[in-house]
């Protein structure tokens, strides 16, 4: 079967964000990133050449106003004026709301004698639902809605009617909340349910806002709306693989959807528990062998969280230049290690030297002694490491066996 409209969708780039500092990039590497953080852009604009895509659909936060710059404005007419005629769909989200005085206004950008979005460009500027069809794209109609400054999507906008045309294949293209997939501490906007978006009736709805791939799919499992997810990764949220999509929409109105990875990179998070590691080597030895099971290639970003308990005095050190020929960029974060503490050496305090720190373990020890099982005697062996965090280290951390 022969599609009648081939889609390529992204959404939630962030340009002209900051990376996260956690991943501690040197600035050599942090330019590069940069750089390619961009050239996504450069990327798309080829492959909607090279594989004949019919219509680009950017369900939001292409960009962050906060940070924004008019060299990345500049930058992203260009790019996007060099594929036209093909179009490409804009609904602003609320990283890139659109405003009076945002880069999305003509006028706005005509005032700062900034050169303006070409035809091919097509922003919705409203916070109501709209319909508009397409003349490159005959038959096929696109409804949006846009992010707007200091007016929140609270409400459930996908509840009730949305308006169709007739005779097109009808696509949605909007910024917002799926329920049930929303990561914590991520802003609830503009939130729908599946059933909602699925009783709409739209073929497909391109959807942004979430970092990571999802699709939305009917009752017969077909595909009926997906989030392309952010192309690439900036932080130890965005970590995993990332993608954008190309679609293809058939006359049936079938929808059929491929995610596909356009960063050549992908940021892992590996979690090194050192409990039980009782010198510097193992501890490096432990590294080296779960960082190479969890990671892919030589062009991967590599964070290492060292977790648990060590030796307390001795100190873990990682050379530095441990691995760094095995990744474009490996940051290791010794922060969570606590120390081990040295019960016995409490026990053994005299009586009349006793701190509270020592009466507190041999109280608790006593315990253990007389623990009528096993699981009633790591419990207390537990509270005595907690005990001891509390009176050491004003702060109790959970230990990773719990
Ligand atoms: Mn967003």
């Amino acid at each position: 079967m022969i599609h009648v409209l081939k889609f390529l969708q992204v959404s939630d780039v962030h340009l002209d964000s900051s990376f996260s500092a956690r991943l501690n990039f040197p600035p050599d590497k942090l330019k590069i990133r940069k750089e390619e953080h961009k050239g996504i852009i450069s990327n798309i604009c080829k492959m909607v050449k090279d594989e004949d895509i019919d219509i680009v659909l950017i369900p939001g936060d292409l960009i962050d106003f906060e940070s924004s710059t008019a060299d990345t404005t500049n930058f992203l007419i260009d790019k996007f004026s060099s594929i036209s005629p093909i179009p490409i769909i804009i609904t602003p989200g609320n990283h890139d709301f659109y405003s009076p005085s945002s880069m999305y206004n003509p006028d706005f950008l005509t005032e700062k004698r900034q050169s303006v979005w070409s035809n091919n460009v097509i922003i919705f500027k409203h916070h109501t639902f709209e319909s508009i069809d397409l003349p490159y794209c005959r038959g096929i109609s696109v409804t949006g809605i846009s992010h707007s400054e200091n007016r929140p999507f609270d409400e459930r906008f996908l509840v009730g009617n949305i308006p169709r045309r007739k005779d097109s294949i009808n696509i949605l293209v909007f910024h917002g909340s799926r329920d049930g997939y929303c990561p914590p501490d991520k802003k609830v906007t503009l939130p729908f349910s599946d059933e909602e978006l699925i009783k709409l009736g739209f073929d497909y709805s391109a959807i942004g806002h979430y970092h990571s791939y999802s699709k939305v799919t009917d009752a017969d499992g077909n595909v009926r709306g997906a989030y392309a997810g952010c192309p690439m990764g900036r932080n130890l949220r965005e970590c995993g693989e990332k993608f954008i999509i190309i679609g293809k929409i058939y006359e049936n109105r079938k929808v059929e959807i491929e995610k596909r990875k356009i960063d050549h990179r992908t940021i892992y998070e590996i979690s090194i528990n050192c409990t039980g590691l009782n010198h510097n080597e193992a501890v490096l030895n432990a590294i080296k062998e779960k960082v190479k099971v969890k990671t892919v290639n030589k062009n991967d970003i590599v964070y290492v969280r060292l977790i648990g308990r060590f030796p307390p005095g001795n100190i873990i050190e990682i050379p530095g230049n441990f691995l760094k020929d095995d990744y474009f960029h490996i940051t290791f974060d010794k922060s969570d290690v606590q120390p081990d503490y040295d019960i016995q050496k409490y026990i053994e305090i005299p009586d009349t030297a006793d701190t509270t720190e020592s009466k507190f373990v041999k109280e608790l020890s006593s315990l253990v002694a007389n623990a009528s099982d096993d699981s009633e005697r790591i419990i207390i062996e537990n509270a005595i490491y907690y005990g001891l965090d509390a009176l050491t280290q004003k702060s109790v951390k959970p230990r990773y066996e719990d």
